[in-house]
């Protein structure tokens, strides 16, 4: 599958191929990449980044990947930011599988080797917390779309919903007397937003497989809607005909919707949205100095899928 290049896109917001290998040489991503994708069982040849460099991104300046890797929202090992990279030890994301089920012609259970054979590919996309702080973060992955079309969705089928892992002996924060969230973690997505060409399932991050406190060994991506949508460690993607719950959404429907789209003009209840604290971008937490943009950006892309909807209704 080609690098996604969308006409729409502006110029501007495409990682130009000097910047784009400039960065390669930054990042170590030679030897050194090849080396730390030969993890077993996990087939992200270094031969795929190579083939397909740039992809759809931003020039925006990369948060380091020690704050990527270091400043997680991953409650299943706790809820301190630094709790998913220093708990996460224990947990085994190979092997793995993905039941892809439901409303679909073909359903399917796919490893590893058949989840990455669907086209790797680097997007860096602007990634945007409901907690008014965000991150620029080179992604390797594949459009949703594209394991979407081997299982074959039915004329039914109206919305996908998405499933995290349980294993309590591996993940400390499924453990013990109080446990943040109700297992499994879910979410969804509208059919044709899970379709769109943004939509990502990622396997991988500045160039290495994905570390297991950013949701190894495959995750969702949609950088136009706050990160929790971005559902980690994936087990199950079932397509449905009615709206599925998204645990956020279920836990506190007057401060989380199920559409969850950044917008700057609707504020959380507690706390404004109209900025936000780029990390890694010479700000810290609560500076909140970079204005939010509607669709976290990505508005020329996305903004049709909700033609007719009452944004504000449906933050
Ligand atoms: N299973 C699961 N997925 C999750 C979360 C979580 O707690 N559990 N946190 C979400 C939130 S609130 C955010 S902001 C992003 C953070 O992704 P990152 O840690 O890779 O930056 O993951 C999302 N996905
Ligand atoms: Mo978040």
């Amino acid at each position: 599958m080609p690098p996604y290049r969308p006409a729409r896109i502006a110029g501007s917001e495409i990682t130009p191929e000097s910047s784009y290998f400039g960065r390669r040489d930054l990042l170590r991503l030679g030897a050194a990449g090849a080396v730390a994708l030969a993890t077993p069982g996990l087939a992200l040849a270094a031969t795929d980044l190579a083939a397909k460099p740039g992809g759809y991104g931003t020039d925006e300046q990369l948060t380091p990947e020690a704050d990527v890797t270091g400043i997680n929202n991953f409650y299943e090992f706790g809820t301190g930011k630094s709790d998913p990279a220093e708990k996460s030890g224990d947990f085994k994301p190979t092997p793995w599988t993905v039941k892809v089920d439901g409303m679909v012609a073909k359903p399917k259970t796919f490893d590893l080797d058949q989840l990455t054979a669907l086209g790797l590919e680097e997007r860096v996309y602007r990634m945007r917390c409901v907690e008014a702080w965000s991150m620029v973060i080179p992604w390797i992955g594949f459009p949703l779309a594209a394991l979407l079309d081997r299982v074959e969705p039915l004329g039914s089928a109206k919305y996908v919903a998405f499933e995290t892992v349980v294993r309590p002996e591996e993940m400390p924060g499924q453990r013990g007397l109080f446990q943040p969230l109700p297992w499994p973690y879910v979410e969804g997505l509208r059919l044709d937003e899970a379709r769109h060409p943004l939509t990502l399932l990622a396997m991988g991050l500045y160039g290495k497989t994905l570390p297991n406190q950013n949701g190894a060994p495959i995750r969702l991506v949609t950088p136009w809607k706050y990160g929790f949508k971005g559902i980690k460690s994936i087990v199950r993607i079932s397509l449905t005909e009615t709206e599925p719950p998204s645990t956020w959404n279920k836990l506190a429907p007057s401060e989380y919707g199920f559409y969850a789209n950044v917008n700057p003009e609707v504020d959380h209840p507690r706390w404004s949205q109209a900025t936000e604290n780029r990390i890694g971008g010479g700000g810290f937490f609560g500076s909140n100095d970079r204005p939010t943009l509607m669709f976290n950006g990505y508005g020329e892309e996305v903004a049709s899928l909700y033609a007719g909807m009452d944004l504000k209704a449906n933050f």
